[in-house]
């Protein structure tokens, strides 16, 4: 899977050379490249904003060096033969965006190439996504949020979409820990929260792990599980649950 990410900010990107993600991009599973927006520009000052039309406070990003990144990336000027097979997907982080959840995680872990246009200040202007949405070279836009807050800039939401879907690629998580048995995975989980989990030792401040799972019965060990799930779903998501 081959992941860019263009921003004005090359350094915030950098823990995705840590960990899991960081394995993966390593071992070339993932191909993974940060570009800086400010090398598309022209001007002496590498100027990425202007002033919004209409008025209003902040500023926008100009299209100009989003269009030049972007085509630089696609490599492509314009159409040409293509079997439709390595068309990058547009996304872009905003608030305003559709909800990025585990089933996006999932969808996104099966896409060949993925490009993250992270928008600093009031945003991108709108022509961009308008632009590439109509471009038979790419595989359509995706604007999404990571939640109902808002943050500084699409960096830190690169970064949370870009670990929720690498740790779905085959390859980049061990065996070890099956993504079935998470929090919102497709099938048993879907609207379900992993209940709680324990280790050694047995007692711990006076605390004894549950008895069912020292008892070795997979099957009554199993149906506790789906039980505490339930019960913590119910407490803390309990908008969940239908
Ligand atoms: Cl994707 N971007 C920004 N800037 N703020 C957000 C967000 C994204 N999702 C929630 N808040």
């Amino acid at each position: 899977m081959r992941i860019d990410i263009v921003t004005i900010f090359p350094e915030y990107l950098a823990p995705l050379r840590l960990s899991l993600v960081g394995r993966a991009v390593d071992a070339r599973t993932i191909d993974l490249r940060v570009h800086d927006l400010r090398a598309f520009t022209h001007d002496r000052h590498h100027t990425v904003d202007d002033t919004p039309y209409g008025g209003g406070p902040g500023m926008v990003m100009s299209p100009a060096a989003w269009g030049e990144a972007l085509d630089h990336i696609c490599g492509r000027r314009g159409v040409e033969a293509d079997d439709g097979a390595h068309r990058p997907t547009l996304v872009v982080p905003t608030p305003s965006g559709r909800r990025f959840t585990q089933a996006t995680a999932q969808e996104f872990s099966r896409e060949p190439w993925l490009v993250f246009a992270c928008g600093r200040y009031e945003g991108i202007d709108a022509r961009v996504t308008q632009h590439y949405a109509g471009r038979p070279d790419w595989n359509g836009v995706r604007e999404l949020s990571i939640g109902d807050y808002v943050l500084a800039g699409g960096e830190v939401a690169t970064l949370v979409m870009v670990e929720a879907a690498a740790r779905l690629v085959p390859g980049v998580l061990g065996n070890e820990t099956s993504v079935l048995d998470d929090s919102f995975a497709a099938g048993e989980m879907e609207n379900l929260l992993e209940g709680p989990v324990f280790t050694k030792p047995p007692v711990w401040r006076d605390l004894a792990v549950p008895e069912v799972l020292l008892s070795g019965h997979h099957g009554r060990i199993a149906q506790w599980r789906r039980d505490q799930a339930r019960v913590r779903t119910a407490d803390h998501r309990p908008d969940l649950l239908h």
